[in-house]
């Protein structure tokens, strides 16, 4: 009745940004993501005890966040379970901690619950805890297919690339910032679709840059999948910029990074970014230039760089 589970956060190259469901946590389009390591969370799970206890990096979880644990620990079997969670890098980073937790809480609720591993499954449940977090139960490059069914049956990720299709790619996380963000990505998103005029486009955009991004990893290029990223980060933030109340997650430091770029391509290192919800950027090079990269993130003030590569699958580490 116990079972501990390690899983990594991801990444979305192409982005989901707005649900069609709330309740069910059904999105609008379908994304794309690489997962990253080293960072992971570790999660145990233990039914069969008096109440739901729900501890996360040694603190007792509270309010929404217990709420949505709870919740999800209610699919899988109505009677109450031990949470205790672990990450490895800062839960206020904004390094997605919420996809590697609830990819890491729906397979040990699963195996806990004597459950065979099913990465459908999986994936399925974890998207009801958080939606990203179905693109952390397996590896490499996943997509997450929007589907259709108003019950979601068909809104699950797949893997597409396995960790060690590309070796070489290497994702720099640049801290510019550590303040906990004041809108959450969950707000942010709705009042994308509520009131930004620019949704349709949007959505519409993600459904043709899906199958474009992974061909462009699938070849191992660089330029072509720095591309995409850039513009479909540009793009969601564009979005909320242009919701009502205006929405701006980026910093002055994150241009700054985002123009600086520009130059180190002139120079000839390959270099792109990403963001998620948030002011710090996440910058796309090879292993050859990651050093260089690092350097002029440093130099350009980042606090820290965290480095990355392509993560495996969510893991059973104990049963
Ligand atoms: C993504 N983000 O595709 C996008 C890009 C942030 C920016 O998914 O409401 O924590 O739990 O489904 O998954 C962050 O939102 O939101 C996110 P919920 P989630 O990675």
């Amino acid at each position: 009745m116990k079972a501990t589970a390690t899983a990594h956060p991801n990444i979305a190259l192409v982005k989901y940004w707005g649900k069609r469901d709330e309740a069910l946590i059904l999105p609008h389009q379908s994304s794309l993501s690489v997962t990253l390591a080293p960072l992971s969370v570790t999660t145990t799970v233990e039914w069969g005890i008096g109440r739901d206890e729900v501890s996360i990096n040694g603190e007792p979880a509270r309010g929404s966040e217990l709420d949505r644990v709870v919740a999800m620990l209610r699919l899988v079997r109505s009677q109450p379970a031990r949470v205790v969670s672990h990450g490895n890098f800062p839960k206020a980073a904004g390094l997605a901690s919420s996809a590697a937790g609830f990819a890491a809480l729906a397979v040990a609720a699963r195996a806990a619950a004597g459950l065979p591993r099913d990465v459908r499954a999986e994936s399925t449940l974890a998207r009801q805890g958080s939606g990203s977090a179905c693109r952390s139960i397996q590896g490499g490059v996943c997509i997450w297919h929007r589907g259709t069914a108003t019950d979601g049956v068909d809104s699950y990720a797949t893997q597409e690339l396995k960790a060690d299709h590309w070796p070489e790619l290497r994702l720099l996380v640049a801290m510019v910032s550590r303040e906990e963000k004041e809108v959450k990505s969950r707000d942010g998103m709705r009042s994308a679709v509520e009131t930004s005029p620019y949704y349709e486009a949007w959505t519409r955009d993600a459904e043709e840059e899906v199958p474009r991004a992974l061909a462009a990893l699938y070849a191992k290029d660089l330029k072509a999948i720095g591309e995409i990223a850039e513009k479909n980060a540009w793009r969601m933030h564009a979005t909320s910029l242009a919701a009502d109340p205006p929405l701006c997650y980026l910093k002055p430091q994150t241009l700054e990074v985002i123009a600086a770029l520009q130059g180190l391509r002139r120079d000839g290192v390959p270099a792109y970014f990403t963001l998620d919800a948030g002011p710090n950027p996440v910058v796309l090079t090879d292993a050859k230039h990651e050093a260089a990269v690092e350097a002029a993130l440093v130099k350009l003030g980042a606090s820290s760089v965290v480095r990355c590569v392509p993560g495996g699958d969510a893991t059973v580490t104990f049963e």
